[in-house]
């Protein structure tokens, strides 16, 4: 469909029409929404399923023992709009503490355990976390934040109990408060309930305030309605491997499973032989990936060994798949559809695959979706921000209200990325087709995409010339078969240097996490710069490609 505006913008909707969206109801009154007066919700239905250590938790555990949690918390000292950190692998635990903490109208912040201490400790501070909710193998890269008065509460081992840390609490002694006595605080639709971080555009990762009105119509706008755009149901069950700090897992998949009454099967990490015999052994329908697991499943000798008839649906998201490897899974998943949802940390999902629809569309292969329903979408010249018709590539630009409310602190930040008529920039070059499917075809900002991870340029550039013997620095993409893209760097050594690309790399190395890590190193005699001082990726990534690094 294409509506003109008045101020001519050409706006595409989904295909399917608008729905009611709740948003007035708080995260938790809206995922548990089934379950309150003359709800139809089961709860002794199973919600999630630990693989570690097949503990299963129905609806009615899920929900008891976030609010012990979060009346446990509350009593150490967690109150309305205060920040709480999870640095947690995918577990049980990670559910219960993100609604523990949007039950009391705190702020959790969501980051990746492996993260080196300097990584967690720019985070936990940026995000003035008072609480991180963590594993007892990762305390030891958080005894500054702990010297500094964050409470440390560790969850208990796969194999037991461990001896707890000093000074940290037991997250197995939260979950044994009286839910009864659960605080009740009046929540705003637009009060903060996660604060992921992303780098967006560009620069540095910033803090994306994300509401309780943007996380509810994001899952609505997938799985409400009579016709969902994405039918997940009481019988599915979906396997998260997917990171739970990432956006693509809390908000498409577990959140929205949990509106839908699904059980979600809980796997701490990508294995591929291990997530094969899972589905084997859960029937597991619905299989959410990133390219690389497409890639895995697709290159793998021993596929036929397992039983892989149960899944209906494979999602695929956070990066670009190549349409032959979507045509090549499907050989492996005989009863699958295959599709794709297309994201970003500050916009929640933007598109969807309508092959997942519960009355689906015929799609195409390489298509990222299709905009999701209640929101706006335009494709606008890069140049002139003009907004483009169909089959023109150009920025893609969403509106609704699934939107983030702004970056934490960075009011600059958000007003170049939402504009004044609450368009937010993508940063991603796409076209719609006659269809109303998105392609992606290219990425106008700077982010680089390491397996779906994040990797921003400038935290990478900055540590680079934060070394003594480095003049100057740029980061960029460089292609790859198995990661999509991994960060090269060009170096401007200083006058005189012995520096290596050992140096350089090991340097970085020991300062990020492992996607973050530099992996070749080119060193050149200037780095190409606009007026501005901006660096010109444009120009590296064409030497790249042309094979021309010094
Ligand atoms: O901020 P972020 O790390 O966020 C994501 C979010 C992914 C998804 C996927 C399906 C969903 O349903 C959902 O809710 C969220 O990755 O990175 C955002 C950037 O990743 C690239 C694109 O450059 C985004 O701006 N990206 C994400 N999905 C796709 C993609 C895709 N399907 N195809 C190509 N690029």
């Amino acid at each position: 469909k294409l509506d003109q505006e008045p101020c001519q913008d050409i706006i595409f909707r989904s295909k399917l029409p608008d729905i009611f969206i709740p948003n007035h109801l708080s995260l938790t009154d809206y995922v548990f929404q089934r379950f309150s007066g003359n709800g139809d919700g089961d709860s002794t239905a199973t919600c999630l399923i630990d693989s570690a250590t097949g503990r299963i938790f129905t609806y009615a555990d899920v929900q008891i023992n976030s609010q012990r949690v979060a009346v446990s918390i509350h009593r150490l000292g967690i109150r309305q709009r205060d920040t709480v950190m999870l640095l947690l692998p995918n577990s049980p635990e990670f559910a219960f503490s993100f609604l523990a903490v949007a039950y009391l109208g705190a702020v959790t912040t969501t980051a990746n355990p492996l993260y080196t201490q300097a990584e967690i400790a720019r985070q936990a501070n940026a995000s003035a976390a008072k609480m991180i909710i963590t594993k007892q193998c990762y305390v030891d890269k958080l005894i500054n934040l702990q010297n500094d008065g964050v409470l440390i509460v560790c969850v208990d081992d796969e194999n037991g109990t461990v001896a707890l840390a000093d000074g940290c609490v037991s997250f197995t002694e939260l979950t044994q408060a009286d839910e009864t006595e659960l605080p009740k605080p009046e929540i705003s639709p637009d009060d903060t309930v996660a604060i992921p971080y992303s780098s967006g555009t560009t620069g540095l990762p910033k803090g994306v305030m994300i509401t309780h009105k943007s996380l509810v119509t994001s899952i609505a706008q997938k799985v409400d309605g009579e016709n969902p755009n994405l039918n997940f149901t009481g019988d599915d069950v979906i396997i998260c491997f997917l990171p739970m700090f990432h956006t693509y897992a809390f908000n498409a998949l577990i959140l929205s499973a949990m509106r839908t009454g699904a059980a979600v099967l809980i796997v701490p990490r990508f294995e591929l032989n291990l997530v094969m015999e899972l589905i084997q052994r859960y029937k597991v329908t619905v299989v959410p990936v990133a390219p690389p697991v497409v890639l895995a499943f697709v290159k793998s000798q021993e596929t036929e060994r397992y039983d892989l008839s149960s899944v209906r649906m494979m999602i695929s998201g956070a990066a670009t798949l190549r349409k032959e490897l979507e045509e090549a899974v499907l050989l492996k998943f005989p009863n699958a559809i295959f599709g794709q949802g297309y994201g970003m940390t500050e916009s929640a999902t933007v598109a969807k695959s309508l092959s997942f629809a519960k009355n689906p569309f015929k799609t195409k292969s390489g298509a990222c979706g299709t905009v999701i329903r209640n929101a706006d979408m335009k494709v606008v010249d890069t140049i002139t921000g003009v907004s483009l018709p169909r089959n023109k590539p150009g920025e893609i630009c969403i509106r609704g209200d699934q939107l983030m409310k702004g970056y934490l602190t960075d009011p600059e930040a958000t007003a170049t990325t939402i504009d004044k008529d609450g368009w937010l920039h993508t940063g991603d070059i796409g076209y719609v087709d006659d269809d109303d499917e998105i392609f992606i075809v290219d990425r106008l900002k700077e982010l680089i995409k390491f397996k779906g991870y994040q990797v921003a340029p400038a935290e990478l550039e900055a540590l680079l010339i934060s070394h003594p013997c480095i003049e100057d620095a740029a980061v960029v993409a460089m292609k790859d078969e198995v990661a999509g893209e991994v960060p090269v760097a060009f170096v401007v050594s200083s006058e005189g240097s012995q520096l290596t690309e050992d140096d350089v790399t090991s340097y970085i190395c020991k300062q990020v996490v492992h996607y973050k890590r530099v992996k070749m190193v080119f060193f050149t005699d200037s780095i190409p710069k606009a007026p501005s001082g901006k660096i010109l990726r444009k120009d590296l990534r064409a030497r790249l490609a042309n094979g021309l690094m010094n």
